[in-house]
């Protein structure tokens, strides 16, 4: 386990403990078992699959709106192996779905969700890219940027009060740091000394505006200081330095030692969604330069140097994990679309005459 005095202190460069040549450089030993390297590996692989498949998905007209999470995966491998699946809560955003896979949300529920199909445990009530699972305590995302940051402060004390030992986990862009939820949900979680671990995705853009335009602050970490937590800054194409940081992050909230701010530096290589063109703000060598940094190379050449990965295996997971993939696409497809009528349930516990004669006109 990494100690805290290990950590990247927040104004010197981000934590990286792979090199981009994959070479374990880590001021500790690696204390990973090689069963949950090569996990955590074919969850940076199928993270990438499916981001492709929903790509298509979307080109076919079977989905209205795709968020690409290529260039993300590292941290969002790092962040689910970091957290007690199904005890622990996580607040994703939309940008989370290599995320929420690694915690154990099912992919036949992934593409149920994208396509609004029964296979959806949310109903189809929400637009795609906003995975939810209440089997494994996973808040819904929420479109509007950061609202889902305070009621995760209130989540966070709730688990305080009542001394249960969990942690809850929210996830979000740079850009969401723009909004007043998040600086109210850092406050009340400083006060509070609620047990939160608040990550950002910062991938340098809120669509089309820069950082730059976005914040004075040297790095998204230090913000942390102001409301008196830690905040730390790592490099988010290394998925164990990742791993290793949100670990310390978590255990620090379940000790009761409050609230942990952690900056993930990503990219994302695609558009920010289907309905953009990025290349109108991002310069293509930008693009480029990142993609020579991807998490999934380095994670490779790291198992490489272990002895623990060649040629054969990544092309008999590639296999495994299409054809993982196609199965959960047909299960999510035959379960077919959600009645219209779903849309009235679930929201009064006794249905209004209103929404009845909506119903019946329907
Ligand atoms: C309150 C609010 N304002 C604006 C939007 C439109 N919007 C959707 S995504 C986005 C950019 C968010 O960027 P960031 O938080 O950096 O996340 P990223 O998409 O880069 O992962 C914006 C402005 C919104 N959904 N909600
Ligand atoms: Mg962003």
């Amino acid at each position: 386990m990494i100690q805290e005095t290990h950590l990247f202190k927040p104004f010197d460069k981000p934590l990286s403990l792979v090199t981009d040549a994959g070479v374990w450089n880590a001021p500790f030993e690696l204390d990973l078992p090689d069963e949950t390297l090569l996990n955590m590996y074919r969850d940076l692989v199928l993270s990438r699959l499916l981001d492709e498949q929903l790509g298509k998905l979307q080109r076919l007209g079977k989905t209205s709106f795709v968020a690409p999470n290529a260039g993300h995966e590292g941290a969002h491998v790092g962040v689910a192996y970091a957290l007690r699946a199904g005890f622990d809560w996580l607040f994703p955003y939309y940008r989370d779905h290599g995320l929420v896979l690694a915690l154990g949300v099912p992919l036949r529920e992934v593409f149920g969700q994208t396509l609004a199909t029964r296979a959806d445990p949310n109903k189809g009530r929400q637009m795609p890219a906003h995975p939810g699972s209440g089997a494994l305590n996973v808040f819904t995302a929420a479109s509007p940027i950061a609202s889902h940051l305070p009621p995760a402060v209130g989540a966070a004390l709730s688990m305080k009060l009542r001394g249960t030992g969990q942690v809850a986990v929210a996830t979000f862009g740079e850009g969401a740091t723009s909004e007043g939820d998040f600086h109210a949900a850092m406050n009340f979680a400083g006060v509070q000394g609620a047990p939160i671990v608040f990550v950002c995705e910062n991938n340098g853009y809120a669509i089309s505006v820069a950082l730059r335009k976005q914040s004075g602050s040297e790095t998204i970490a230090a913000k942390a200081y102001a409301y008196g937590m830690p905040g730390y800054t790592v490099d988010g194409m290394d998925a164990l330095a990742c791993y290793y940081v949100m670990q310390d992050a978590v255990a620090h909230a379940r000790e009761g030692r409050g609230p942990v701010l952690v900056e993930l530096l990503v990219y994302r290589y695609g558009a920010h969604s289907s309905a953009d063109d990025d290349s109108a703000y991002r310069p293509r060598e930008e693009v480029a330069a990142w993609r020579r940094r991807d998490p999934l190379g380095r994670f490779r050449r790291f198992l490489e140097a272990r002895g623990l990965w060649e040629e054969v295996q990544e092309r008999g997971l590639r296999d495994e994990l299409g054809r993982t993939l196609s199965a959960a696409l047909a299960e999510a497809e035959a379960a077919g679309s959600v009645p219209t009528e779903w849309l009235f349930d679930d929201v009064y516990a006794e249905v209004p005459d209103t929404l009845l004669e909506q119903r019946e006109s329907l």
